[in-house]
């Protein structure tokens, strides 16, 4: 009887000692990346802070990896691209459907990335792929109001903030990065960010939009679009 029970504690404890054999990788995984919780906010001239923060995008410089290319989509409609903003990895490949009753030209005179889609009209879709890191600025040839900003990143670690300027960078690894911070009417904030084991909580970044001053763009022949005569 004795050694039966002897038994039993034996079987207990090499069970006991497998479930903490099995449960610690598992810690060991949850040390190993953390998330990169902070919040944006934007100054505007008047000491106003912007309603459009989440326009921003949010990226980590150094760390190893690439995220997959994706399909995305800008759609033209009541001339207007939309979103406005997007962030995307390398290799993606981005669409642009037109759902208004006329033509647009959707263009890039990007250093990156330059491209000229032509003119077509509504139920077409056209399409370009975004083969390098960097800020491309789309624009339509027939309406200067029109653009857009496709911002590609090459590394694993980006995102776009909420509509209130909070924003998460999940599973980052420990280690030493640039943290960039960029908008459009605002200079990009660029700032060394330490990660530690189990990541960071309250990362607060302050974009300054007080300097910005509206500068219109050229056309795709590099002219300015003419004022006069313009029916759409
Ligand atoms: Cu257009």
């Amino acid at each position: 009887m004795p050694a039966k029970v002897q038994r039993g504690d034996r079987c207990r404890r090499v069970v006991v000692i497998a479930a903490i054999l099995a449960a610690w990788p598992l810690a060991a995984a949850a040390h190993r990346a953390g998330d990169v919780r902070g919040r944006l906010t934007l100054l505007e001239k008047g000491s106003r802070s912007g309603d459009d923060v989440g326009a921003a995008v949010v990226w980590l410089e150094g760390g190893g990896g690439r995220r997959a290319p994706v399909q995305a989509e800008i759609s033209t409609a009541e001339k207007a691209f939309s979103p406005h903003v997007l962030v995307l990895p390398v290799g993606s490949t981005i669409a642009f459907p037109n759902h208004d009753p006329f033509n647009h030209n959707v263009f890039s005179l990007s250093e990156e990335q330059p491209f000229d889609l032509g003119l077509y009209g509504r139920g077409e879709a056209r399409s370009v792929k975004l083969e390098r890191a960097g800020i491309i600025r789309v624009y339509c040839n027939v309406h200067s109001q029109m653009s857009a900003l496709l911002l590609v990143r090459d590394g694993p670690y980006f995102t776009q903030p909420s509509g209130d300027g909070s924003f998460l960078l999940p599973a980052v690894p420990p280690g030493r990065y640039v943290l960039h911070v960029w908008h459009e009417r605002a200079p990009e904030v660029t700032r060394p960010l330490e990660v530690p084991a189990g990541g960071l909580a309250d990362v607060a970044i302050e974009l300054d939009a007080r300097g910005y001053r509206f500068k219109p763009h050229l056309n795709k022949y590099g002219q300015p679009y003419p004022q006069q005569g313009r029916r759409y």
